[in-house]
């Protein structure tokens, strides 16, 4: 199989109370293995491009042969959103951004209060499935939303941060409240790999 599913890098119950153990390990174990499934499966009908790593693969998506572009924009897509999520969450991480990124936030929201009311007000507002983004465009930090798996790096942005707002993320825990779950999982973040990933944005 040309693309396998990393083990979640903490426990499933790591994340507690914030993300429950039973949404973490349906999340991980079936809805991003079902992505990682039914790439490969795509992959099949074209097995030169298992070469590519996914995140190729959705920033080059005109080069993918048309009749898998669409598996592939949505079940890599899938397969690289979850991969970025679960590294940029951890147990006992949130509170306040640290290094570049604190930096970033203050200079283009004003604070970190000001910036999550900006993400999770424009996340919120993603009508159906989709994902809210911290992007960096023309040097500076944008809130930008994206309908089902699409990832910021098919338009040419490499994503800071992501949050999953398909109801499998959260209605477990939190049914329809899905302005409730993007306030809880800013006590997840892991500023240290989102500020890997502004330097990775920025270069
Ligand atoms: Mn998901």
């Amino acid at each position: 199989m040309a693309y396998e599913l990393a083990p979640l890098p903490y426990d499933y119950a790591a994340l507690e109370p914030f993300i429950d153990v039973q949404t973490m390990t349906l999340h991980h174990d079936k809805h991003h293995q079902a992505y990682i499934n039914n790439l490969n499966a795509a992959i099949e009908k074209h097995p030169e491009l298992g070469k590519h790593t996914a995140e190729d693969l959705i920033k080059n998506l005109s080069s993918v042969p048309e009749d898998i572009r669409a598996a592939v924009r949505n079940n890599g897509g899938g397969h690289v959103n979850h991969t970025m999520l679960w590294e940029i969450m951890k147990p006992n991480g949130g509170g306040d951004p640290t290094g570049a990124i604190s930096e970033q936030i203050k200079k283009d929201f004003g604070s970190f209060e000001d910036f999550k009311k900006v993400f999770n007000e424009t996340t919120a507002k993603q009508f159906g499935s989709g994902w809210g983004w911290l992007i960096l465009e023309g040097g500076k930090l944008k809130v930008v939303t994206t309908a089902n798996q699409d990832n910021p790096l098919s338009s040419g942005h490499f994503p800071i941060l992501g949050n999953d707002v398909w109801e499998h993320a959260y209605y477990l825990k939190y049914q329809n409240r899905r302005p409730d779950y993007l306030a809880a999982w800013w006590n997840v973040v892991n500023w240290d790999e989102i500020n890997k990933r502004f330097a990775e944005a920025t270069r």
